[in-house]
């Protein structure tokens, strides 16, 4: 049982929606233990390809939980790093796609960040605020949103806390794709079930070779990718894929 997310299976997706409503899905403990063990719990579940991460239509999540935040010391967190749990969604295999309506910021738009893409509403609303409460973003803002949409337009957002709409959002490379309000998270669950479709190895691959892009030096990175390829041609589903195209017929996965 959770307290502080929804989570369900539609077909090959995983849906995890924070449910938070009192707090517009502000990110504390209990949400950060939960997302993560849902995300786990979905990997390891061989019917599962693909995750969906949503919130409600006013709010993906606000952030993080600043009525719990302002109670630590600086002793609570250096001793425990309250945040470490967040970093086991990165080690997620399968593709996971953040839904975003409404509200989207400070930890709320880092873990949209988290996901691998990010469909948007177009009530959507993207901001880092955390220099309007003293503080710098903490889970991965300053260096995720450097890396999707450059230093000046990161600094803009890091430095002034503003916030921006969906369309700036799609314009500026934080989000894939802007959706009607009313279809987003039905519209995003039919892109992960195409997903979650196709090759379970190929798809974790893809993932592991697009971060590589952002962890790795250019050189380092295309090795990284080179070396992925070759081992996809060790898989069943390569001879699959490859025999269904040349077969004129819809390719069957056995590895998804
Ligand atoms: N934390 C705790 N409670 C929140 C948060 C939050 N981040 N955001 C909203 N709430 C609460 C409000 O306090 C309010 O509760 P109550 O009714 O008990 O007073 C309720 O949710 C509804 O909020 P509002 O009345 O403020 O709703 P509005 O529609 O008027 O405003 C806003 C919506 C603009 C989103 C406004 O709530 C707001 O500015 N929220 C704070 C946004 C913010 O500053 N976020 C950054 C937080 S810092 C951060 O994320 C650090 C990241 C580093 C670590 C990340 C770990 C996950």
């Amino acid at each position: 049982m959770t307290e502080t997310i929804r989570i369900e299976t539609r077909g090959s997706v995983g849906l995890i929606t924070l449910d938070r409503p009192e707090a517009l899905n502000a990110l504390n403990d209990a949400v950060m233990r939960e997302v993560v063990a849902a995300a786990e719990t979905f990997e390891a579940d061989a019917s599962v390809g693909a995750i969906v991460i949503t919130g409600s239509d006013k709010a993906f999540a606000a952030g993080a939980d600043i009525k719990a935040m302002a109670a630590l010391t600086y002793t609570d967190v250096s001793a425990d790093d309250p945040l470490a749990d967040w970093d086991r969604l990165l080690a997620i295999r399968i593709p996971v796609i953040a839904a975003v309506s409404g509200y989207a910021l400070g930890g709320g738009c880092e873990l949209a960040m988290m996901c691998d893409t990010v469909f948007a509403s177009e009530t959507a609303k993207f901001g880092q605020p955390e220099i309007l409460l003293g503080i710098i973003p903490g889970i991965g803002g300053t260096q995720r949103l450097t890396r999707a949409v450059g230093k000046a337009v990161a600094m803009d957002l890091v430095l002034t806390g503003r916030t921006i709409d969906a369309d700036e959002a799609l314009r500026i490379g934080l989000v894939a794709r802007v959706l009607p309000a009313d279809s987003l998270l039905e519209e995003t669950i039919a892109v992960a079930e195409q997903i979650a479709q196709r090759s379970r190895l190929a798809n974790a691959a893809a993932k592991r070779a697009v971060n590589a892009a952002f962890e790795l030096p250019l050189v380092d990175g295309l090795a990284a990718e080179r070396a992925e390829f070759l081992d996809l041609f060790a898989t069943e589903d390569r001879a699959e894929g490859m025999a269904a195209f040349i077969e004129k017929r819809p390719a069957n996965f056995r590895h998804r």
